[in-house]
């Protein structure tokens, strides 16, 4: 139960306690937990500080909330290793998830001055612009909007891109995928992205940037994603 007289504040004691409940089943996954009014009796605490309780347990995705049905227990977070150079196709597939894409924008264009610099291209260089929301089971986890120029892969069509990009580039084109690199960031969802990742404005996500090479070190593309952060969590081993 809480303790009023802790120094650690009660809507931080409660969502403990609510964390407990999830990880024991006690709440299962896809369950509703019970109402605002409901737990503030059981806790005998203001609703607002219930209220707060859950919101923080929904932005760390333990809980979601659907508009005038209630707030649902949330199955865990996706793990994602950071140590394989891996595709979005790859990683569904490895945990018996059906990927898809929509495909939200496809088109060539001369590219922003930061891109055209990544790949080192010539002021009248195209590349691809390509935004595509990334589903596991037909839910959106990430938007990924890439850069690709126009003459590594000249035959690219949106058709193809409702498959794996990498299996392309390795078995369509037969270039070699080498190595990445990555940054990321967490913020607050843009007003586009939360209408495309079916997130609250105030949803939070990873901001990934990756730019991957072939093995002869030519950069094939560049990568600015945005994950879902209640739906993922980034783990890597590192050695000492
Ligand atoms: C991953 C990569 C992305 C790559 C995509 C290819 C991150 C942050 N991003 O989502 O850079 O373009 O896989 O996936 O991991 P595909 O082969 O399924 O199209």
């Amino acid at each position: 139960m809480v303790d009023k007289n802790s120094h650690v504040p009660i809507y931080v004691q409660i969502e403990e306690i609510l964390k407990e409940k999830i990880s024991h089943g006690e709440y299962a996954v896809g369950c509703a937990i019970p109402s605002e009014r409901e737990l503030s009796e059981t806790f005998t605490v203001s609703r607002m500080t219930v209220r707060q309780s859950i919101t923080q347990l929904v932005n760390d995705g333990f809980l979601y909330r659907e508009k005038g049905r209630g707030t649902f227990v949330a199955s865990p977070k996706f793990e994602q290793p950071l140590n394989g150079l891996t595709s979005f196709t790859e990683d569904m597939r490895a945990r018996g998830m059906e990927p898809s894409s929509n495909i939200v924008t496809f088109e060539k264009q001369l590219p922003p001055y930061d891109i055209r610099e990544d790949f080192k291209l010539m002021d009248n260089e195209e590349v691809f612009f390509i935004a595509r929301i990334r589903n596991a089971d037909h839910k959106p986890m990430a938007i990924e909007r890439t850069y690709i120029p126009v003459k590594l892969l000249p035959d690219l069509n949106e058709e193809d891109l409702q498959g794996s990009l990498y299996n392309l580039v390795e078995n369509k084109y037969g270039f070699e995928i080498n190595n990445a690199i990555q940054q990321m960031e967490a913020t607050i969802v843009t007003k586009e992205d939360a209408k495309y990742l079916k997130l609250e404005a105030t949803g939070v996500v990873l901001i990934i940037k990756r730019t991957s090479y072939l093995a002869n070190g030519q950069p094939f593309e560049v990568v600015r994603s945005a994950y879902r952060a209640d739906r993922y969590k980034f783990i890597s081993e590192i050695k000492r």
